[in-house]
């Protein structure tokens, strides 16, 4: 039985985490909401799933993945849960919730991300919160973003296996985040993000790294990738990147 991935249809979203983990383990799977609804399928599958009056085990929000009678929601979560079957996160369980914390970062990055154009409500327009998601894009670039990217930095520098990966000598499912996030924050800010080659040589390195390999260098050229655009956690908006006129 493929695994069924429960996701927007035209972003790569928070959905993409999920993505690269299941492409780089080629793994059987089903992006529910880009198929078609004469087979079940498509965005009207993915809400009557969540809300549904028998489910058990209703999500809230997308990303949510279907693994048989199981639905595990939250990207971080989904991750620990195809890690093991993938080997993409260590053997030992202790060192698993190591591999989270680090994940669970991420997502709180994501967040963050999210706010720059979104800082007052996410059920309203940009154009509603210009100015305030000026003024959070603004902190975001001066601060957090160095913040966590500073972060994830010294994480790769301090790893005793060496820099190559985010925990010890193999690749893990946060590695291939780390990639998403590099992409994403080139997307949505490019002046802010045009040095980050000599602020931030490891991050780098792992994003080329993990952009060479096989199944993900596959994927990223073929139609399954959707493009970033403005519907998506990354958004470029030049005048919320820094230096905006
Ligand atoms: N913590 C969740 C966040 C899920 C989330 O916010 N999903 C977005 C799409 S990227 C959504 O559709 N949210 C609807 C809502 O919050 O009302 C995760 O990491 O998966």
């Amino acid at each position: 039985m493929p695994y069924e991935l429960y996701y927007w249809d035209s972003i790569q979203g928070r959905g993409e985490f999920v993505r690269l983990a299941l492409e780089e383990a080629g793994a059987g799977y089903i992006d529910v909401c880009r198929g078609l609804a004469s087979e079940g399928q498509g965005v009207h599958a993915m809400i009557a799933m969540m809300k549904s009056k028998s489910e058990p085990h209703i999500p809230l929000a997308p990303p949510f993945l279907k693994d048989g009678d199981l639905v595990i929601s939250h990207v971080a979560n989904i991750l620990m849960y195809l890690g093991p079957k993938f080997g993409l996160t260590p053997e030992d369980q202790g060192l698993r919730h190591v591999v989270n914390g680090l994940q669970l970062t991420i997502t709180d990055l994501v967040a963050e991300v999210h706010d720059t154009h979104h800082p007052i409500a996410t059920s309203k327009y940009y154009e509603e919160q210009k100015e305030e998601a000026k003024a959070r894009a603004a902190e975001f670039i001066d601060n957090r973003m160095p913040k966590f990217l500073g972060y994830f930095e010294r994480v790769l520098r301090q790893n005793p296996q060496g820099p190559a990966h985010i925990f010890g000598d193999r690749l893990t499912y946060v590695d291939l985040s780390l990639f998403q996030v590099f992409e994403g924050l080139r997307y949505a800010f490019p002046r802010a993000t045009a040095h980050l080659a000599t602020q931030y040589p490891h991050l780098t390195a792992l994003h080329d790294a993990v952009e060479k390999r096989p199944n993900i260098a596959r994927y990223l050229k073929s139609e399954r990738r959707i493009p970033f655009n403005k519907d998506g956690i990354f958004r470029h908006y030049p005048e919320l990147d820094k230096n905006a006129a």
